[in-house]
């Protein structure tokens, strides 16, 4: 009988446990920290593990992560590398993701904020309003969720442009890739979106330097991690006006400190991690098909490339 072990402080194990065995009545599941006999444990279900937990199950065959985000994983310094591990890739995350982030991008070609304040102070006052065409728009990450949300800011009209660590094809988006790439593509973007997961290669990857080679008033949205941003360079880089303006789902430390500037900043909308839930009656069915798999003695799905860390 296998058994799985769930380990989540942000979902409803009691509702894992009945949707899974509903489709897996044989598989022995259990809810940490009633773990039981660590060895008998061949599936992890997880969501930020504190560290040495998954080191501590002897006959681990595969890990699967609560989120598309692997990030939460890999910060275990003690995680056994042999071990695989697999993430969430769902047509439901991206439509979500792919909502908030038009949504921001809206709000930052459409002058949102400054209708907003001028509203507040009664302004009936007309901006100038260049068109989606005339909007040059650049993804961080052309992945499942930065390559969806790029395709579908190019199907409204905006000049996208993407980059990616590897070459990249994604409809109506100009590629750009690797580090030679990257000046570039800077270079021409006004709204910048970072989709980048979270590795050794992209942690603080938004810094002073970064922002400095965007054009002077070009805006941020951030929906991959908090860990992307130097939050310092970016509050300077707001105050100064090198960027106009910032989207922020995510943060350095979750829930955002109730000091941090972010909250009162009058640049700054906050949202709370919330750019694309992970809803579990999406991601349900591909943990069940793993556990078929890997019984069965068939590859795994979604699997994550363990030494590129995502
Ligand atoms: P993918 O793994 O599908 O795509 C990652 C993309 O980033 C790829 O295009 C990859 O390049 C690129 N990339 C990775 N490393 C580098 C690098 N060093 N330099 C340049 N490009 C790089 O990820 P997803 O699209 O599924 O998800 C992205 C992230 O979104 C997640 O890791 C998570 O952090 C975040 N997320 C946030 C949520 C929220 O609610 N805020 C919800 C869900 C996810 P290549 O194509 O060459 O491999
Ligand atoms: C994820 C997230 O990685 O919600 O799925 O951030």
């Amino acid at each position: 009988m296998p058994t799985m072990l769930f380990r989540s402080n942000a979902d409803r194990a009691d509702w894992w446990r009945e949707t899974v065995m509903g489709e897996l009545p044989e598989l022995d599941f259990r809810i940490w920290p009633d773990a039981g006999e660590l060895a008998d444990i061949d599936y992890a279900l997880v969501w930020k593990p504190e560290t040495g937990l998954l080191a501590s199950l002897p006959n681990l065959r595969a890990i699967f992560s609560l989120g598309a985000g692997v990030d939460h994983i890999f910060a275990d310094a003690e995680l056994p590398k042999h071990v695989p591990v697999c993430r969430v890739i769902n047509p439901n995350m991206a439509l979500r993701m792919r909502e908030w982030v038009v949504m921001q991008t809206l709000m930052h070609h459409r002058r949102h904020r400054e209708y907003d304040r001028q509203q507040r102070m009664k302004v009936w006052q007309e901006l100038p309003q260049p068109h989606a065409g005339e909007r040059k728009v650049g993804m961080m990450g052309l992945g499942e969720l930065g390559g969806d949300a790029a395709r579908y800011l190019a199907m409204l009209g905006f000049d996208v442009a993407g980059w990616s660590r590897t070459p990249r094809e994604v409809e109506g988006v100009t590629g750009y890739h690797g580090a030679d790439g990257l000046d570039a593509f800077l270079a021409r973007t006004e709204i910048l979106i970072c989709l980048l997961p979270l590795t050794d290669a992209t942690r603080g990857i938004v810094n002073r330097g970064l922002l400095a080679k965007l054009p002077r008033g070009a805006s941020f949205i951030n929906a991959g991690r908090g860990g992307h941003v130097v939050e310092a360079d970016l509050l300077a880089a707001l105050d100064e006006g090198d960027i106009s303006e910032a989207s922020l789902d995510v943060f350095q430390t979750e829930p955002l400190p109730a000091d941090s500037r972010f909250w009162d900043h009058p640049q700054v909308t906050v949202t709370p991690h919330i750019a694309a839930f992970s809803d579990p009656r999406a991601l349900v069915d591909q943990v069940v098909e793993n556990i078929r798999r890997d019984q069965a003695g068939d590859p795994l799905i979604n699997t994550v490339d363990t030494g590129r860390g995502y």
